[in-house]
């Protein structure tokens, strides 16, 4: 009894011995010898032991149950650290940094010492992490299925102020955090042929002769809800090659044949494919694709047997949702799975994949829909290929009726794109087996509905949904942000990290002084906290008194960071024409990484830090305006960033951005937005009130119409002075040591296609930020605006989100767990 206590008990003393027992038992280290490494890895694995616990009691219940269970798939998941969300998580990371304290040990220390799982681009893959958090706190079962890539997003690097790519090596120093399940392995197959026979039963069959075959390995993460017992799992797959695979060319004596072979199974999983649009065409991306596809199909259909169910009932074990079409594959999968394995009827196999998947809608550009060559796609997965098209030959029968063969809308709506080379279209196929078709903020879906998917509305208005995201409040408010979680707390309890409309009840303390003094210096001292950081990794000293203007996101035209940089360029030239000008000292901080092939975004950057260098120097200027670019935006660092902001810039064209969610990590922190009325901005601006909300910019039917009757960007340039000096300035070489090519690319695009329509945008977003100036010269009605931003970001919990998604798409319910002993768990 007294050991069991010892390794999940959540005491100090237990959880002290614990990290010292890890220490020399686990590490086989002593004080002296220990590095930092050493003692977070004894931490880790003290945290550990009390997330098993929970672990095995949720698995012991999950197998006994025969409850719905949400498999989320999705080909990124963007976890962050994960010592101090599960010190959230579990309720101890007060006292453990008093123990750690106790020990000598800087707790801070051990935090910075985690390398995070970078396995995701952005918003699409942190999405998925915040789910699985918010699944495990509502204790709804459920597991988040995709790839354990060895290397996570590229390391950012500024060498001379343009973005270096470093690789991201997050498993050099082992990861406590996963337990490899090897006896749970499966094989995948590609490539090579199919071929029709009579089996014994006489039963026409197709059979698969694959060309190779990888073995699927599932490591599993833990993932513990807030203050509950459930502790869901991460299940990310690692390819391998099979032991057996290399002995025919071992006995051909090729020995280097045979590693090769390994090598190449082994590189599947190897990297994420850092574009945040499509990777055409790439056929290691479509491997990895169907590779976790069919690795967890074939996980499921394991836990089917394991519960004695059978195959007809898997959509009432399971409900998947599709993370984009990354997984769409998945539903070629499973009818191949049904009906070449498990030899269901076609129409059986049918009503059973739809009823078992749903497909979320990530993007609105054309540019990004997914689409695979056919030839390539019949190459690698041939046996999937002649599924799609038997799933194609049936849709199109049912479009052909409804629309009485409506020849146009059917070439538009063929899961075969024949207008050129020949392409699969994963979105379509998505909608075609999906019974439940959503977008990620309101405006999105119904851009979804008129534009993107409108043949697919017509045909079925009933799939289409909207299930606007969110963030979990663990990680962006207590995690990030511990002084203003305390101080909400205190005055309304901590039930809102839970249910996080309670925030509402902060709303009267608008009007106690003393309350938002203690809010005001709350957010200095975030400040101050990112201003050393800045100092310390761009050696650019920064005044934590001036207005800190955040914009940090991937880099994108669409999203505009350079229309930021016109504004900067504009302040700028305005203080130099009149050294009076009155303006509110501002901190500009940018970050955000440029997929490497992405010329244009490179360039954004390498703009940014070139007016940097130059406002920053400037003597005329450096004590009002200061230019930051912080590197390697990631999770870690947008802890640090989101609760120092003042300013959450969103200003994409509308129309352009589905949802955003980094707009609700400033919001929820306090930062007031100067935002368009793009994706989750709209219903940000609804619930904060439009006086709490910088609005600027064309609408999307402004946008839409501008278009249509021919936007012409030279008009706004010959227009407006100030814009003329702008790009002048820019164009001459001022910011390029007089080198007038340099930014060329980027301010021809801009003068004569300007396709994010920045040019349009401009004087209403100099306007705007003038507003934002008057606003924050006031600081009681700046602080006020912020406090009430805060306490109308409810919404925005990822909590709520997954409750829509329950009810509406997954009809799951709540399994409570309660913990077992080692002697219960032993019986069960
Ligand atoms: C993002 N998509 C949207 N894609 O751009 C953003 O508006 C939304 O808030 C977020 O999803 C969550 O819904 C996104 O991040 C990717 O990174 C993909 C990675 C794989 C290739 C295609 C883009």
């Amino acid at each position: 009894m007294k050991l069991e206590d010892d390794r999940t008990a959540l005491s100090k003393d237990a959880l002290k011995n614990s990290f010292l027992d890890d220490l020399f038992y686990i590490l086989g280290k002593f004080p002296a010898l220990a590095t930092r490494n050493d003692y977070y890895m004894a931490l880790a694995y003290a945290v550990r032991d009390r997330m098993l616990q929970r672990w095995i009691s949720t698995a012991a219940v999950y197998t006994r149950s025969a409850s719905r269970t949400v498999a989320y798939m999705s080909a990124e998941f963007l976890m962050g650290p994960q010592l101090g969300n599960n010190l959230v998580n579990l309720g101890i990371l007060d006292r453990v940094k008093q123990c750690v304290g106790e020990l000598g040990i800087n707790f801070d220390d051990l935090l910075q010492q985690e390398e995070e799982p970078g396995l995701g681009n952005g918003g699409l893959g942190r999405l998925a992490a915040c789910f699985i958090d918010s699944l495990a706190t509502l204790e709804i079962p459920a597991v988040g299925y995709g790839i354990r890539y060895e290397f996570g997003i590229f390391h950012q690097e500024l060498i001379d102020g343009w973005q270096v790519e470093k690789t991201d090596k997050w498993l050099r120093f082992g990861n406590p955090w996963e337990l490899v399940r090897p006896e749970w392995a499966v094989e995948v197959k590609f490539g090579g042929s199919t071929d029709a026979y009579v089996d014994e039963h006489n039963r026409l069959r197709i059979r698969w002769v694959p060309h190779k075959i990888v073995i699927g390995v599932p490591y599993d993460t833990p993932i513990l809800g807030y203050q509950t017992n459930t502790a869901n799992t991460l299940r990310l797959w690692r390819s391998e090659a099979p032991e057996s695979f290399d002995f025919a060319i071992f006995n051909s004596g090729d020995y280097y044949g045979a590693v090769n072979q390994k090598v190449e199974s082994e590189n599947l999983s190897k990297v994420l494919y850092p574009n945040d649009e499509q990777a055409r065409g790439k056929e290691l991306r479509l491997e990895q694709q169907y590779f976790f596809v069919s690795c967890s199909l074939q996980d499921m259909m394991r836990i089917l047997r394991t519960q004695k169910i059978p195959v007809e009932k898997f959509h009432e074990k399971f409900a998947v949702q599709l993370n984009d079409t990354h997984p769409a594959v998945a539903i070629a999968e499973l009818m191949r799975l049904l009906i070449d394995d498990a030899l269901l009827s076609w129409g059986d196999a049918w009503a059973v994949t739809c009823k078992t998947f749903a497909y979320t809608n990530h993007t609105l550009m054309p540019e990004a829909l997914e689409r695979w060559p056919i030839a390539m796609f019949s190459r690698v997965l041939p046996r999937l290929m002649q599924i799609i098209y038997e799933i194609n030959a049936h849709f199109l029968e049912e479009v052909r009726i409804r629309f009485l063969n409506d020849e146009e809308r059917i070439a538009r709506m063929s899961l075969i794109d024949e207008s050129g080379e020949r392409y699969v279209r994963m979105a379509h196929l998505a909608c075609v087996g999906s019974h439940a078709i959503n977008g990620v903020a309101s405006l999105h879906s119904e851009l979804l509905k008129s534009d993107v998917l409108k043949d697919f509305y017509e045909l079925w208005p009933r799939k289409f949904s909207n299930k606007t995201n969110g963030v979990t409040p663990r990680r962006w408010m207590v995690l990030c942000n511990p002084q203003l979680a305390e101080l909400i707390t205190k005055h309304i309890g901590d039930g809102w990290v839970k249910d996080l409309s309670q925030l509402k009840a902060l709303e009267p303390l608008v009007d106690n002084a003393e309350f938002r003094a203690r809010w005001r210096e709350i957010k200095q001292f975030n400040k101050q906290r990112l201003a050393a950081r800045a100092l310390q990794r761009t050696g650019v000293n920064v005044d934590p008194n001036s207005l800190f203007d955040v914009l940090v996101k991937r880099i994108h035209e669409y999203k505009r960071q350079h229309l930021k940089v016109l504004h900067i360029v504009s302040l700028y030239h305005g203080i130099k024409s009149d050294p009076q000008l009155s303006i509110q000292p501002r901190t500009f901080i940018f970050g955000g990484k440029a997929a490497p092939g992405y010329h244009l975004a490179k360039l954004m950057i390498k703009l940014i830090t070139a007016v940097g260098d130059v406002v920053n120097r400037d003597p005329d200027v450096r004590d009002r305006l200061k230019v930051v670019f912080l590197p390697n935006f990631n999770v870690k660092n947008g802890q640090r960033i989101y609760p120092a902001a003042d300013l959450s810039e969103q200003i994409s064209t509308a129309g352009k951005e589905a949802s955003g969610t980094g707009n609700m990590k400033f919001s929820m922190n306090g930062a007031l937005t100067i935002g368009t009325l793009d994706g989750a901005n709209i219903e940000i601006r609804d619930e904060v009130g439009a006086d709490n909300f910088f609005l600027f910019g064309l609408s999307t039917p402004e946008v839409y119409a501008l278009k249509a009757q021919g936007y012409r960007p030279m008009d706004y340039y010959n227009g407006n002075q100030k814009l003329r000096d702008v790009i002048d300035l820019i164009r001459s070489g001022f910011f390029s040591r007089g080198d007038p090519e340099l930014f060329r690319p980027l301010i021809d695009g801009l003068m004569h296609h300007d396709p994010y329509m920045l040019l349009a945008d401009f004087q209403s977003y100099i306007d705007c930020q003038a507003l934002v100036d008057n606003a924050y010269a006031d600081p009681e009605r700046w602080t006020r605006m912020s406090i009430l931003n805060t306490a109308r970001s409810g919404k925005f919990s990822s909590d709520r989100t997954i409750r829509e998604y329950c009810s509406d798409i997954w009809h799951v319910e709540p399994v409570p767990i309660h913990l077992l002993t080692h002697a219960e768990a032993g019986n069960s």
